[in-house]
């Protein structure tokens, strides 16, 4: 099994505890993530070191990858880092965003990409583990969707991802409460493909993922292509799609979506008045 880890070595010091690192067992490759105190949460620099990780086991052929958190975290990830969110006058899930970068970099991996999830999923994380291609969960898992704690206007391709995939009242549940669906009720809804014991889910993720590898990887690299093309096409009028911007733009103008940040950073509950 070799080894690579993306996070740079500090100028000067030891290299840091890489927050993603690599790994390869014949045709599959493992993607840890590994930063504890931030809970995994989803920043630059972390989704700079997986999507180049990605690109690593693209050049390497890997067929197979597994995307999991760091053995004994109880948090998956925590989501989008909220410290890296503009605080308002700008779009916070727009194109370019490390975020939204890193879901197009596994819906395109010509390959299958395997979420192998143990702990607790939030916010943007969830969008992450829907854009996997198959999702293996145990027990501890659970997955939210948390704009509503944040006064934030999700982004129309986000939820296009959700709708994809999930029944829309369970959508509109989860946007609205931002309350975690717990594993038993994940697997009910086909938000995960497999539940299983915290004992076997690396076994099972493995054995999956080395099965898929031994097939024919053309035929399965074009068929994730040809299901996303086809998944991700949703005739929207420019006029529509222009006033659905305007909406979010009043979002993350608004007082509320500020309240929401400052309440996270301030540690404390948000207070929002619907301005
Ligand atoms: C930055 C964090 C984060 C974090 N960012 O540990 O879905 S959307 O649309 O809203 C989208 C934009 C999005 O994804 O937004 C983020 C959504 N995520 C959340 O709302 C989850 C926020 N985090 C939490 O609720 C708690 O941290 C959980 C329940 C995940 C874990 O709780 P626990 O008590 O174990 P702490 O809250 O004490 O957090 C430990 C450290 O991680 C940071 C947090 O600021 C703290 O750092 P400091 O020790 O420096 O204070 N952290 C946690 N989540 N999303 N930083």
């Amino acid at each position: 099994m070799t080894s690579t880890d993306t996070t740079p070595a500090t100028a000067g010091n030891a290299p840091q505890t890489p927050i993603v690192t690599g790994e390869v067992d014949g045709m599959v490759g493992t993607i840890t993530l590994n930063n504890p105190a931030k809970r995994n949460a989803l920043s630059r620099e972390l989704l700079d070191a997986l999507m180049a990780q990605l690109e690593a086991f693209r050049g390497a052929s890997v067929r197979s990858v597994i995307l999991r958190a760091a053995p004994g975290m109880k948090v998956w990830s925590a989501g989008h880092d909220i410290r890296e969110l503009p605080k308002g006058g700008e779009d916070p899930l727009g194109y370019a965003d490390p975020l939204e970068r890193a879901l197009r970099a596994i819906r395109t991996y010509p390959g299958a990409v395997i979420a192998m999830v143990q702990g607790t999923v939030w916010g943007g994380a969830f969008d992450l583990v829907l854009s996997c291609d198959i999702i293996i969960a145990d027990d501890t898992s659970s997955f939210a969707i948390t704009p509503a704690n944040l006064g934030l206007p999700y982004n129309t391709t986000g939820l296009l991802h959700c709708l994809n995939r999930l029944p829309l009242n369970l959508i509109k549940e989860m946007f609205f409460s931002a309350a975690p669906v717990h594993a038993e009720d994940a697997r009910q809804w086909g938000i995960i493909n497999h539940l299983v014991s915290a004992e076997e889910i690396e076994s099972y993720t493995q054995n999956l993922a080395g099965l898929i590898s031994s097939k024919a990887p053309l035929a399965i690299a074009v068929v994730k292509e040809q299901l996303r093309v086809l998944s991700d096409y949703q005739p929207i009028s420019a006029q529509v799609f222009e006033r659905l911007q305007d909406m979010r733009r009043e979002i993350y103008d608004s007082e509320d979506y500020k309240e929401g940040i400052n309440a996270f950073l301030e540690k404390r509950k948000p207070v929002f008045y619907g301005r």
